[in-house]
């Protein structure tokens, strides 16, 4: 299997994730953004990273790349069975994928790390702003649902804890951290999500791609 993408992007990360997770061979074909190779709207029509080509099937968004992928390789699943879990599971990757993809990467992340690794300057009143107005419900919101122990839905991590977890992994590249004391269930789970191997790889692998760029 194919992953088109900057392992360093939190939606490509749910994809990696996903297939370390599963054990599942891959390898990573390097894309960024805003400057894609000719022809890759044939994999990604909207010419965003993660795309997936799995053989002869080729697919775009990060949440339709892993619902295929549990699906076709359903061992080691990453959504419950349990179908009010499952959908449950599905609302958090949601929420990550628009929500916390505007307050946490786009308001942040993409202002002060994208854009300096392009050599652009940073919008540090725009994120600012965002810290202030959006991250604040975000966090209380993350603060009202975090498990004392365990994870979103299980005792496992799941896709769910994924997508949220690889969003708050790069506001903290971007040098945002939850505050313990004003969030400690949040705070404490986002330690446990940090804790997992697989996520321990994916961040090793970026503190490499962040240094080296
Ligand atoms: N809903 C998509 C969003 C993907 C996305 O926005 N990726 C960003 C990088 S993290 C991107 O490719 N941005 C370029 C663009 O918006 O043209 C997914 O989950 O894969």
């Amino acid at each position: 299997m194919k992953v088109y993408g900057a392992t360093i992007s939190p939606m490509v990360r749910k994809v990696l994730m996903a297939l370390e997770i599963k054990g599942l061979d891959y390898q990573v074909e390097f894309v960024i953004p805003f400057n894609t190779p000719e022809g890759f709207e044939k994999i990604s029509p909207l010419k965003k990273i993660p795309a997936l080509v799995d053989g002869d099937v080729s697919l775009a968004d990060s949440t339709v790349i892993c619902e295929y992928l549990e699906d076709r390789y359903p061992e080691t699943p990453l959504y419950p069975s349990d179908p009010v879990l499952k959908a449950k599971a599905r609302w958090f990757e949601e929420y990550a994928d628009t929500v916390l993809m505007k307050v946490t990467a786009e308001g942040l992340y993409f202002e002060r790390v994208v854009k300096k690794l392009m050599g652009m300057e940073t919008d540090e009143e725009k994120v600012q702003k965002n810290l202030k107005k959006n991250m604040p419900k975000t966090l209380d919101y993350m603060e009202s649902v975090s498990p004392a122990e365990g994870f979103l839905v299980g005792d496992s991590l799941m896709m769910a804890d994924i997508a949220i977890g690889s969003s708050f992994i790069n506001a903290g590249y971007a040098g945002f951290e939850p505050d313990s004391s004003k969030y400690p269930n949040f705070a404490a789970y986002m330690q446990r999500i940090k804790a997992h191997p697989a996520f321990q790889v994916r961040m090793k692998e970026d503190a490499k791609f962040i240094n080296k760029e």
